[in-house]
């Protein structure tokens, strides 16, 4: 049975290097939040801390290509002490710094929970990504998967690694759902289908009932952890997928999450 802070890490990536944390067993929960831009990630966030910022001690970092945008919007709804909110700049696309190469999350980690010990609870954005983004199990203990009812009724049936396996689905801005023709019923109903009935969270930041529901999921998942009965679940790698890139001879390249390399349009690889 595995004690609290012990995760069944696997061995990184070829070429990467992640730290050993073995020696931080009183560490605190990591959760990540992943999903496709604009879903609502850095909201529900905010909706976490705002609901239990007063009960345990919270952290956040943000992974955001080019910007510390989102650690910005964070402080700026000043739900946390500004110092407790931390970006990481990727400069590449986002789902490198959660699932390749996790290293400048897990050194962001470390240093929060050093500046601010004891934490009990940090949370880490992915930068908006697409349907196949998961966090490494190496970086988080747990994770949450963000669709949103304006991304269309039908997304929750697509399936993919975050979809299907992640700790929790959210269906976000359920109250939207009026002005974009979504049923929310049946979209969390294709969720826990595609899901194999586990638990999918429709929530509204409007919704006093669906933030209370996403408190308690959260609070139950720490309680786990600190009873060392949470195990971390990998929901698997990405597809393999296709970057644009207008200076690449054949416009772009083939990334693929399995083999750690980009091969490019012209035949060349090169390291992600
Ligand atoms: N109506 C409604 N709008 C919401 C809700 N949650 C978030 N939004 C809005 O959705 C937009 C995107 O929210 P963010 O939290 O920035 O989304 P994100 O997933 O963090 O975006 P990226 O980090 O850019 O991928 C913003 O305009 C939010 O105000 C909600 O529950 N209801
Ligand atoms: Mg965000």
């Amino acid at each position: 049975m595995p004690r609290r802070g012990q995760r069944r890490t696997p061995d990184p990536p070829e070429g990467c290097s992640v730290p050993d944390d073995s020696s931080t067993s009183d560490r605190a929960l990591r959760l990540g939040v992943a999903g496709p831009v604009g879903t609502g990630k850095s909201s529900l966030i905010a909706t976490i801390c705002r609901a239990l910022a007063d009960e345990i001690r919270i952290g956040v970092i943000t992974n955001d290509i080019y910007t510390d945008e989102d650690a910005r919007f964070l402080r700026s709804e000043g739900v946390l002490d500004p110092d407790r909110i931390r970006a990481v700049e990727t400069g590449a696309c986002p789902h490198t710094a959660i699932r390749d190469d996790v290293t400048a999350n897990l050194m962001a980690a470390e240093d929060l929970e050093r500046d601010h010990t004891p934490l009990d609870l940090v949370v880490i954005e992915s930068g908006g990504d697409n349907l196949t983004a998961t966090f490494s199990p190496a970086l988080v203990d747990a994770q949450i998967f963000v669709l949103d009812v304006a991304g269309g009724g039908d997304v929750a049936r697509k399936g993919g690694p975050g979809i299907g396996r992640a700790d929790l689905l959210v269906v976000n801005k359920t109250d939207l759902a009026p002005y974009v023709g979504v049923d929310v019923p049946t979209m969390v109903a294709d969720a826990r289908t595609a899901r194999d009935d586990r638990p999918v969270l429709a929530l509204s930041r409007t919704d006093t009932e669906s933030v209370a529901a996403l408190r308690q999921w959260v609070l139950g998942v720490l309680t786990a952890y600190r009873a060392g009965q949470h195990v971390p679940v990998d929901p698997g790698p990405m597809a393999p997928h296709f970057h644009a890139d207008e200076s690449a001879p054949g416009g772009g390249y083939t990334h693929t999450h399995e083999t750690h390399s980009h091969v490019g349009a012209s035949g060349h690889s090169h390291d992600s």
